[in-house]
C-alpha cells in the first residue's frame, strides 16, 4: 500500500533526480506518472529499474492522485498547480511561485516538519531554494543551542542551479577556450563563466541586492525565525553540481566551536568532515550524488563577541531541491496522508 504519485517536469535536472531519489528512499508509490511539457512528450526516464515515458502535463487529470512533485518552474506552476490542488492532489512546488505565500508551507523537514501540516490551505507546500535548503539544516540546530542574531553567508552556487542550458554552456565555453574559431559567447549568463565568477543569480532589485539573496533572506526567516538578521552575496562560479556557501554566524550566547561542531554531528542531514590538515575538508565535487550537506572549516570568529565561520556543501539538485521535495512527500505521509 503506498500512494499515488506524479512528478511534473520529469525530464528536467531536478524532475530526474526527484524520480531516481523516490527510488533510492524507497518512497511508498502504488503509480507513478511522470508529466512532461508537449516540447518533451513521450521522452523516457527511469525510475528505478523501470522506464516510463511521459505523458502531457496540458490537460492531465490529477484526480486520485495523492501528491505531485513540480519540478517546472513559476510560470507552468503557476497554471497548473491550482489545477493540480483543486482536484485534491497536493502538490509540492520547487518554484519560488508560493513560497512567500502565508497560506503556504515553505519546509525543510530536518527544520520545520511540523509546518507540513498547514498544507490544507492550499494543498501545497513549497520547497526553499537550493541555497536556502542547505544552509537552514546548518543553522537551525546552532540557533536552538545558542540563539542567531546575524549571518553573513556567500555562496558559491554550481551552474546546475541555472538548469542544462547553463551546464552546456559551462562545458562547451570551457572546451571552446582551447579550440580557436570555437569560442563560446556568453548566452545563459551575462559575462564568461568559463575560468571566471560573477557576482549575480536572479534579477537586480531596487536595494542593488539580487533576488537570489533576498530569497535567502526572506526564506531563512520564515522557515528557522523570522528574527534572524541575514545577509547574502550570491556567485556563480565554474562548477557543474554543487553549492557551497561561507557562513558567517553572530549568536546571541557563547557557543565553543568544539561544541558547534558536536552539535552539528548530531543533527540530521548533516555530515561534518572537518579537520584541520590538508583537504580534511569537503569540496562541490565530492558531494554530488549524496543526501547529506556537508560542513567544514568550523571555527570561532575572533572580531565579535558570539561568532563562528564555516562551510557549507551539498548537492543543490538533492538537498536544495528533488531531496528536499522528497523528504517533504515522506513527511505528509508521515504525518497527515493515509497510504493507498
Ligand atoms: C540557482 N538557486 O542556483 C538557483 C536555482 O528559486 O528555485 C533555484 C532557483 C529557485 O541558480
Amino acid at each position: 500500500m503506498g500512494y499515488k504519485v506524479v512528478v511534473a517536469g520529469a525530464t528536467g535536472n531536478v524532475g530526474r533526480e526527484m524520480l531516481n531519489i523516490l527510488a533510492e528512499r524507497q518512497f511508498p508509490v502504488d503509480e507513478l506518472v511522470a508529466l512532461a511539457s508537449r516540447r518533451s512528450l513521450g521522452t523516457e526516464v527511469s525510475f528505478g529499474d523501470k522506464t516510463l515515458k511521459t505523458k502531457d502535463l496540458e490537460g492531465f487529470d490529477f484526480t486520485g492522485y495523492d501528491i505531485a512533485l513540480f519540478a517546472i518552474g513559476s510560470d507552468a506552476t503557476k497554471k497548473y498547480a491550482p489545477i493540480a490542488a483543486s482536484q485534491g492532489c497536493v502538490v509540492i512546488d520547487n518554484s519560488s511561485l508560493y513560497r512567500y505565500d502565508p497560506d503556504v508551507p515553505l519546509v525543510v523537514p530536518e527544520v520545520n516538519p511540523e509546518a507540513v501540516d498547514g498544507y490544507t490551505k492550499k494543498n501545497i507546500i513549497a520547497n526553499p531554494n537550493c541555497s536556502t535548503a542547505q544552509m537552514v539544516v546548518a543553522l537551525k540546530p546552532l540557533h536552538d543551542r545558542a540563539r542567531i542574531k546575524r549571518v553573513v553567508v556567500s555562496t558559491y552556487q554550481s551552474v546546475s542551479g541555472s538548469g542544462k542550458a547553463a551546464i552546456d554552456e559551462l562545458w562547451n565555453q570551457t572546451k571552446g577556450m582551447y579550440v580557436p574559431g570555437q569560442e563560446v559567447e556568453p548566452s545563459v549568463y551575462p559575462k564568461q563563466i568559463a575560468f571566471n565568477v560573477i557576482p549575480h543569480i536572479d534579477v537586480f532589485l531596487d536595494d542593488g541586492s539580487t533576488k537570489e539573496e533576498w530569497k535567502m533572506v526572506a526564506e531563512t526567516k520564515k522557515i528557522v525565525d523570522k528574527s534572524i538578521k541575514l545577509t547574502a552575496t550570491c556567485v556563480r562560479v565554474p562548477v557543474f553540481v554543487g553549492h557551497a556557501e561561507s557562513i558567517n554566524i553572530e549568536f546571541e550566547e557563547f557557543l565553543d566551536e568544539d561544541e558547534a561542531r558536536d552539535i552539528l554531528r548530531e543533527a540530521p542531514g548533516i555530515m561534518v568532515i572537518d579537520k584541520r590538515e590538508d583537504g580534511g575538508y569537503i569540496t562541490p565535487v565530492e558531494c554530488v550524488g549524496d543526501f547529506a550537506t556537508f560542513i567544514s572549516r568550523i571555527r570561532q570568529d575572533s572580531t565579535i563577541e558570539n561568532g563562528l565561520n564555516l562551510w557549507c556543501v551539498s548537492d543543490n539538485l538533492r538537498k536544495g531541491a528533488a531531496l528536499n521535495a522528497v523528504q517533504i512527500a515522506e513527511t505528509l505521509g508521515n504525518r497527515c496522508l493515509k497510504k493507498g
